[in-house]
This record gives C-alpha cells, structure tokens and sequence, in this order.
C-alpha cells in the first residue's frame, strides 16, 4: 500500500478545526485532528508545505517509522506547531492501520482495559446557587466527575464560566482582554467547594481548574484550602514551564494535582512525572504527538502511579476525541477524560461513532477510529479568524490565562 494523497481541510461550523485527511493507492482513508486553537493556519501551512509532500508514496503501514522521520527528520524539534501537524498524520495513520486490519484501534492497542472511558463534564454558573443546579443537571445525566468553575465576586468575566449551555473561549477576529484578581479569587472558591460538597456528597468526583493563573505558594494555599472537599485535581495551579515549580505546591497540600493541556511531548513531563509531582497527565492525542507519542507519556507515567486525565474541550474535534477514546479504552494508567459536546454543526460534520452512556463515552466498535470527516459539508463553513483571550491584573499588567 501507498500514500497517494494527503488533504488538508480547515472549517469553522462554529469554531475552527484542521483536519488531514490521508487517502491510500486501494482507496483507505485515515483523519487526523490538526486542530491548535487560534493559530490553526499555522498548523495547516505546515502540513501543507512540509509534511504533505515528503508523505506521498510512503507506506501507511510504517507509523512508528513516519512519526521519527517527522520528528527527527525536521532538525527543529518539539513545539506546539510541529508537534500537532505530526500528530494529524500518525492518527490518519492508526485509523487507517485499524481499517486495514479489520479492527478499531483500541483493539491493536492490546484491547479493552476496561468497560468505558469515564468522563467529566463542566459545570458553572454566576453565582453559588446557579452552580449548585449547573452540577445537578450533569448528575441527573448520568456523569460521575463534574468540573466546578464559578464566578468570583469583584472580577466579571471569569475564564471557564460559560454564558450559554456552550463554552468556547475563543472570539472572532482579536483577542478579548479579560481582568484578574488572585486574592478576590483565593477568597471565593473553597465556599463555592464547600457547598457543592455539601449539596452532593462525598463519592460524585470534583474537580477545579485554575488556568495556570497562581504562583506555587498560591497553589498550595488553594489546594490546602480544598482539602476537606477531597477534589479529584486541580488543574494547572501554576504555569509549567519550570516543572521543579510543583514541588513548592506539593510541600503544601494533598489536594491532587493535574497538567498538561499545553504540553508537547514527554520531554515537558519527565521530572512532573518521576520526581511524582502530579497525579494526572492531561496531554492530548492532537497536541502531543499523537497515539503513538501519547502512548509513550502514558507508559511513562504508568510506572511513576501517575493517571492519565485528557484534554477534551471543544476545541479538539470529534477526530481527537474518537482516537483518545481508543486510547483511554486500552492503558492501564487510565485516570478521566474531559468531554464537552460539540455543536450539532461540529458533530455533522465529523460524523462519528461514539456514545454517552452511565457516565462514560464508548468508542465506536468499527475498524479504524470510528470518525470521519464530510468534505462537502465541511466546506459550507469556511475559516474565521478567532483568538483566545488575554488577562490583565486590575492595574493593567499582563498576566497567565
Ligand atoms: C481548558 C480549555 O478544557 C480545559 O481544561 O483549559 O478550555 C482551554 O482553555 C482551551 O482548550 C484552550 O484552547
Ligand atoms: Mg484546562
């Protein structure tokens, strides 16, 4: 078998998604997400004129050998950009491999590891009763992990509060500017904990995400904090550019921690992960280098107790979901996956496979990942330029978002 094609397909049914689509001599096809919120075309350029033309006439079945060839062949290493366009060509590759085989994925990965893949779903509001009822819909629709974000008095717009039953951080053209207040924050958030515990009971699972917007002793006085609220994580407490940073928060709370929606590849996680620094690894199939690469920070983790928690907002399209799915189906170190529903825009287009039920997403049992991507319609919603915000301190600084 041959590569013969590889297509690069951008479409906003309502928000932006890349997408590669690699077609074989015998007429297999393969998707992958492409998919780096608000710097999309980037991605897109960079499969389109590096990556595209060095896939044509290799043989799809070589995924491990494609993914180094990308990898070490490009000289310039890692990266948000680099590392998504890789990513897009070895998901094509394991769903085309799956196809071939007569399989899905999750069966060539060494099968189940258990029944379903248990997600959590994000609830909020603007004020304490409002979250209350946002966390009852959630449990009265069958999920067992529930997200709690909420407004903090004295600041108005909040990252992770949605206006709408949709949330979708980035806005057309530039960015929004949105302002910040550590201390309003730190004095709101273990009363919003209190009661959501309170109102709900010690198993349904909780979780918080701070959007990298403390320093670590900040972390640790928050995650000490909620301690008696028994979070399943808190979300990225402190930018992690220097990882050796959560050693400052581990030294100051048992709250579990969870990172890694912006990393790249094993390399941002090594010392998280073997010094046991955090308790779940958030990185992405779309992000991080795909199945194959994700797999590897997996393992990793495995070894050290670390779990594994995806990334899993809107933004990384049915294509990532399906093939995380897969992936969370198979490893043993599985911890939870984010789920928020696309848009039912979003959803006829990539038409898919999977399903919620009990709590959990079920991937798709037919050969492949179970998803694919419908040209025609994609292309009835052309690109919009859209940004993610920025964040402000009150006197105007600009700070982590
Ligand atoms: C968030 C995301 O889902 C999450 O945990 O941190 O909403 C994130 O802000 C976006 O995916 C950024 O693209
Ligand atoms: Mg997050």
């Amino acid at each position: 078998m041959k590569i013969v094609e590889a297509r690069v397909i951008v479409t906003c049914p309502g928000r932006n998604f890349v997408t590669l689509k690699i077609v074989c001599d015998d007429g297999t096809t393969g998707v992958g997400d492409a998919t780096l919120n608000g710097r999309e075309l980037a991605v897109a350029a960079y499969l389109r004129e590096h990556v595209v033309p060095a896939l044509i006439g290799r043989d799809p079945a070589r995924i491990e050998d494609t993914w180094q060839y990308l990898y070490k062949g490009s000289y310039w290493r890692r990266g948000p950009v680099t590392m998504t366009a890789i990513a897009a060509v070895d998901t094509a590759l394991w769903d085309i491999k799956g196809k071939v085989a007569g399989l899905p994925v999750y069966q060539l990965l060494g099968g189940r590891s258990r029944s379903g893949v248990l997600v959590y779903g994000h609830a909020s509001g603007p004020d304490v009763e409002s979250v209350l009822s946002s966390v009852a819909s959630y449990v009265s629709r069958g999920y067992r992990a529930v997200r709690v974000q909420a407004v903090v008095p004295g600041i108005s717009d909040i990252y992770g509060v949605s206006a709408g039953p949709l949330y979708e951080p980035a806005t057309a053209g530039v960015a929004d500017e949105a302002v910040w207040s550590t201390p309003h924050y730190l004095a709101h958030i273990p009363a919003v904990f209190a009661a959501v515990r309170a109102e709900f009971g010690p198993t349904l699972q909780l979780l918080h995400d701070v959007h990298h917007r403390l320093t670590p002793l900040e972390a640790g006085r928050l995650g000490k904090a909620l301690e008696p609220y028994a979070l399943t994580w808190m979300e990225d407490p402190t930018p992690a550019e220097l990882q050796d940073a959560f050693r400052v928060i581990r030294q100051h709370t048992t709250t579990p921690l969870a990172v890694g929606e912006v990393f790249n590849t094993i390399w941002d996680c090594t010392q998280l992960i073997q010094e046991r620094l955090i308790d779940y690894i958030r990185t992405t199939v779309v992000h991080a280098g795909g199945i194959t690469h994700l797999r590897r920070i997996f393992d990793l983790a495995a070894l050290y107790q670390v779990r594994s928690g995806s990334h899993g907002a809107t933004d990384l399209s049915p294509v990532c979901l399906s093939a995380a799915l897969h992936l969370d189906l198979a490893i043993p170190n599985f911890g939870l996956q984010e789920y928020m529903p696309h848009t039912a825009e979003t959803d006829a287009v990539f038409p898919h496979g999977y399903r919620f039920a009990d709590g959990m997403l079920h991937p798709a049992e037919e050969p492949g990942l179970g998803v694919d991507i419908d040209e025609e319609l994609a292309a009835a919603y052309p690109y919009r330029p859209a940004a993610l915000p920025v964040n402000r301190l009150t006197d105007g600084t600009l700070h982590d978002w």
